[in-house]
Order: C-alpha cells, then sequence, then structure tokens
C-alpha cells in the first residue's frame, strides 16, 4: 500500500454488553506496539488518543437494552469523529466492543456520500451482529451495529442513519454463531455472508478477492471491520464471546494481505478485545500483526497471483 496519513483513534466502548473490559482495548493495542509497526511501514502515524463519549443521561437497569443512552452517545461522538478523520487519512478505531461501529460505519458512509462514492463493509465475525434493539434477546448492543447502519427499524433515540449502508456493499465471513431472529432477517437481504464451512471448503481468499473485485469495480470506499472474536480462541482468546472453531492466523493474515493487496482498504476497526481476558497480551500482538498486514506487512515483496 502506498505510504498513508493513519489516524489512530482509542474508542474505549464498553457498554455494548455486560461483561467489561473491552474499554482496556486502546491502551494494549498501543502497548503491542501498533503506531510503530505502521511507522515502520512507512506510514505517517498520529494517535488521537482515546475519545469519550458525548454527554448523556446516566442508564438505568430498566428494559431489555443494556446502557443504551452511553452506547447512544458514542454513537454520536464516533459517526461525527469517523467523518473528520476520513478527511484527513486513513482512520484505525482501537475499540473497544463492537458497538462502537454504529459509529464509525456510519460516520465513514457520511463521508462516501460526499465524495459521492460508494461504501463497502466487510464484516470479518463469528456473529452477525444484525439484531435490532427489538429483536435482540441479550440486550447487548454490540449485536446489531449492521443492523444499525443498513438502515432497519428499531433504532428509536439513536441518530437518524444519513446514509444506509446498502445490503449489497456489505460482506459478513466468519459466520457461526447466528440468532435465530438475525438469521431468518438476514436470509431477506442481499447481504453476502460465509460461514466457516465456506472458508474451509472454498477458503477465505476466494472469498474474499470475490467481493474486493466487486468493490474495486463500483470505485468503492472500504470499510474493514475486525472482530477479534473471527479468529478461533486458541488463536485469540481475550475476547468475551468465544466460539470454538474461528478462522487461523493463517487465514487472518491471508485475509489482511489480500485486502492490502487491493488497495482499498479506508478505514478499519479493531473490536472486541479484552485485555482482561488475554494472555500475557498474545491477542493483543495478534491484532496489531494483523493490522500491519492489512497495511502493508509482507515476508516478500513479489507478485502475487489472483484468488479467484
Ligand atoms: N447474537 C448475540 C447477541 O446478540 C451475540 C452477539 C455477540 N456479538 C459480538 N460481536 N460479540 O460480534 O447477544
Ligand atoms: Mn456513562
Ligand atoms: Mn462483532
Ligand atoms: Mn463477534
Amino acid at each position: 500500500m502506498p505510504r498513508k496519513t493513519v489516524i489512530l483513534i482509542g474508542a474505549p466502548v464498553d457498554s455494548g454488553k455486560r461483561r467489561t473490559g473491552c474499554l482496556m482495548g486502546p491502551d494494549a493495542y498501543r502497548t503491542a506496539g501498533l503506531a510503530n509497526a505502521l511507522s515502520d511501514l512507512g506510514h505517517k502515524v498520529e494517535d488521537m488518543g482515546n475519545l469519550t463519549p458525548a454527554a448523556h443521561q446516566p442508564d438505568t437497569n430498566e428494559g431489555k437494552l443494556h446502557a443504551p443512552n452511553e452506547t447512544i452517545a458514542w454513537t454520536h461522538r464516533l459517526t461525527r469523529t469517523a467523518e473528520l478523520a476520513m478527511q484527513r487519512g486513513l482512520p484505525i478505531f482501537m475499540g473497544g466492543d463492537h458497538s462502537l461501529s454504529l459509529g464509525t460505519v456510519a460516520g465513514v458512509a457520511n463521508h462516501a456520500a460526499t465524495l459521492g462514492r460508494p461504501q463497502f463493509v466487510l464484516w470479518l465475525d463469528a456473529h452477525s451482529d444484525f439484531h435490532t434493539p427489538e429483536t435482540t434477546d441479550s440486550g447487548n448492543l454490540h449485536g446489531t451495529p449492521l443492523g444499525y447502519v443498513t438502515g432497519r427499524e428499531g433504532f428509536g433515540g439513536f441518530p437518524k442513519v444519513e446514509n444506509p449502508i446498502p445490503q449489497e456493499n456489505i460482506c459478513i465471513i466468519g459466520l457461526r454463531s447466528v440468532d435465530a431472529a438475525e438469521r431468518a432477517a438476514l436470509e431477506e437481504t442481499d447481504i453476502r455472508y460465509h460461514d466457516m464451512r465456506e472458508i474451509d471448503e472454498i477458503g477465505v481468499g476466494r472469498l474474499l478477492s470475490a467481493f474486493l473485485e466487486v468493490v474495486a469495480a463500483a470505485n468503492g470506499m472500504l470499510h474493514v471491520s475486525l472482530d477479534v472474536d473471527f479468529l478461533d480462541p486458541m488463536a485469540a482468546p481475550a475476547v468475551g464471546t468465544t466460539v470454538p472453531g474461528g478462522a487461523t492466523i493463517r487465514e487472518g493474515h491471508l485475509a489482511m494481505e489480500i485486502i492490502n493487496d487491493s488497495g482499498l482498504l479506508t478505514s478499519l476497526d479493531l473490536v472486541e478485545l479484552n485485555p482482561f481476558l488475554d494472555e500475557r497480551g498474545r491477542t493483543a500482538q495478534v491484532m496489531v500483526d494483523l493490522a500491519a498486514s492489512a497495511m502493508g506487512r509482507r515476508v516478500f515483496d513479489r507478485p502475487t497471483r489472483a484468488h479467484s
């Protein structure tokens, strides 16, 4: 990838589920050396420090949803922050749980609209995160960002999504935990989704390359949302919602290398890291290595072959 201005944005969002600890994520990425890994690749790196949510009323324990006011406040802050950061460079949002993507994706889509370019989203996750506040059983809003950014109904109280992501511009890879209501809703959409079986039978490289060809043909912007639990918990244990049977380190790296080769990446979320559950920082390190691969780190420089 050509040299970029990379803007590191700490988003210590911890309101999207009940188990706490993701608020330590941004500092774990710093400690694992994310900024240096990127500057060693020739990028100009700025660390904006950690954000705070917009002012909000305290949450109560009433109702099904966990901490809606705080998550709404984060969505306001992150939407605006993402819009502004996109004007200056390539933002990497250091989470924070996955509810941060309600804001980051909404914000990057607003920026793409000002350029008149379509926004695409690659969602690397064990979960589809396609709930709405009405369909969620857990009440955990980290299970809702794709529902929100596609403009599903039921997000009363949240900021209006100005530029919903068209369903056909979304690709989810890594699925192995999808709730019945999400599955029923997803099957009615044009979202591309691939479970672990498809990774095993077809390969992450071919699945991803097929999507990236569509992004390239449309001159699209590409937001990648990388959930720690895309990876197998043996490789990446520091996550609250472990699901066995995930992607290997090798599959993760291949995906990131293909993303880099495409030259399409315009923004990145690193989400769901819970350093409190980590083993001597190894999950944080894996995530930093993956981010570096997405941003141009490679073992050898040589022409890569197509995967399609
Ligand atoms: N679908 C479940 C729920 O809504 C689990 C959601 C878990 N989401 C994340 N991010 N950990 O993918 O509660
Ligand atoms: Mn609060
Ligand atoms: Mn997720
Ligand atoms: Mn997940």
